[in-house]
């Protein structure tokens, strides 16, 4: 059984927020994911991210490819739209989506295999084209859904359950993501959910293509002594660069983060991010300087987390391509096809 449905009965008194939902009207199925997937508590991340975002759920659309992380769109959201895609396709269904609807709000999520494997082209475009999205990179560095073979993300050096030693370089996401034109770049670790709640709420508040690899232990397949993915590597070899608070005009969300000095970014749609900084010398607005850091960081042998690179003058497709503000689907007939008489002039100008 691949889909269980949960009771719908709830506390009268649970919590709501400015659109009168609850929790669990974010929520999705029962995960039929291994119990203690990383995967689950990113599900958890975003459903709370959503929550206090206030969004309205018919106004998300999940995009995601196929892999166990792939799967997890199922388990939040559930009167979202949602689009199970093709194994390394979510960027492109997501593209052609946000094209024609510039009005929902995209959520696309995928794993390392999915994105650093046969969707890698795919994932590149889509950064590099600026999508309005936050893409979500369940990051285990392995193929879990298919029983454990490395991934383009696994570490070179590391071991296998099987104890294979990986021969080749390792695909570092967050910074080709940088490098590729992404204008919101940060990487987390599925059981930091004190800065990953905020980094998906500022994703979605971001005007452009925002990335996300958040480090997600696979416990099945990768989660041994000799993996840099497994729980207690991330957690030793975990440095946050900062913490984030998203302000976008209601209460702010009180940071349980006390170190470390504030600095205040504001993004284009007029949202305050509140920067705890924990790296006092690391400014995420800097492109190049943050290329160095991840790459300084990565040869000791460390994850760093937070807000890795924002452009907080970023644009996105539909301003370059100067599109329609009105999605395709609220067009009628004439505004669609504007006659043949309109099609020559274009004809026309071309040659
Ligand atoms: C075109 C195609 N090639 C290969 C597969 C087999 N396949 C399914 S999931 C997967 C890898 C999934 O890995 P990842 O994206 O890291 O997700 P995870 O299961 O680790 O969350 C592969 C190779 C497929 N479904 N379709
Ligand atoms: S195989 Fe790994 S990635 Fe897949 S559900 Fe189990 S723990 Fe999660
Ligand atoms: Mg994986």
């Amino acid at each position: 059984m691949t889909y269980l449905s949960k009771p719908r009965l709830h506390h009268p008194k649970l919590p709501t927020n400015a659109l009168g939902l609850t929790h669990r009207d974010y929520e999705g199925a029962v995960s039929t994911l291994c119990a203690g997937c990383g995967h689950d508590s990113i599900s958890g991340a975003i459903i709370q991210a959503c929550f206090e975002l206030s969004l309205p759920p018919h106004r998300v659309a999940k995009l995601s490819g196929i892999g166990c992380s792939s799967k997890t769109p199922t388990y939040f959201l559930g009167a979202s739209h949602g689009f199970n895609s093709v194994h390394g396709r979510m960027p492109s269904v997501l593209t052609g989506a946000n094209l024609a609807n510039r009005d929902l709000i995209y959520l696309g999520v995928s794993g390392d295999g999915d994105t650093a494997s046969i969707g890698f082209g795919q994932f590149a475009h889509c950064v590099r084209r600026s999508v309005n999205m936050t893409y979500i990179v369940e990051n285990n560095g392995v193929y879990g859904l298919t029983k454990g073979q490395f991934s383009a993300t696994s570490d070179k050096g590391s071991a296998s359950k099987k104890g294979v030693t990986n021969q080749d370089a390792a695909v570092d996401l967050a910074g080709i993501a940088i490098m590729l034109g992404a204008t919101f770049v940060g990487r987390s670790f599925s059981g930091d959910k004190a800065q990953l709640v905020p980094l998906i709420k500022a994703a979605i508040q971001h005007q452009g293509a925002a990335f996300l690899d958040v480090i997600s232990p696979c416990i099945a397949f990768n989660n041994h002594p000799g993996s840099t993915k497994s729980l207690d590597y991330v957690r030793d070899h975990n440095e946050a660069l900062n913490y984030l608070d998203v302000m976008i005009g209601r209460e702010p969300i009180r940071l349980d983060q006390t170190s470390g000095s504030v600095e205040f970014v504001e993004q284009h749609d007029g949202s305050v991010l509140k920067l705890r900084k924990l790296a006092p010398d690391f400014d995420p607005t800097k492109r190049q300087a943050a290329l160095d850091y991840l790459q300084e960081t990565q040869a000791a042998g460390e994850i760093v987390t937070g807000l890795l690179y924002i452009d907080t003058k970023a644009e996105d497709l539909h301003h370059k391509l100067n599109t329609s503000r009105k999605p395709l689907n609220a067009m009628h007939d004439a505004e669609l096809c504007p006659g043949s008489s309109a099609l020559e002039g274009v004809n026309a100008a071309l040659r």
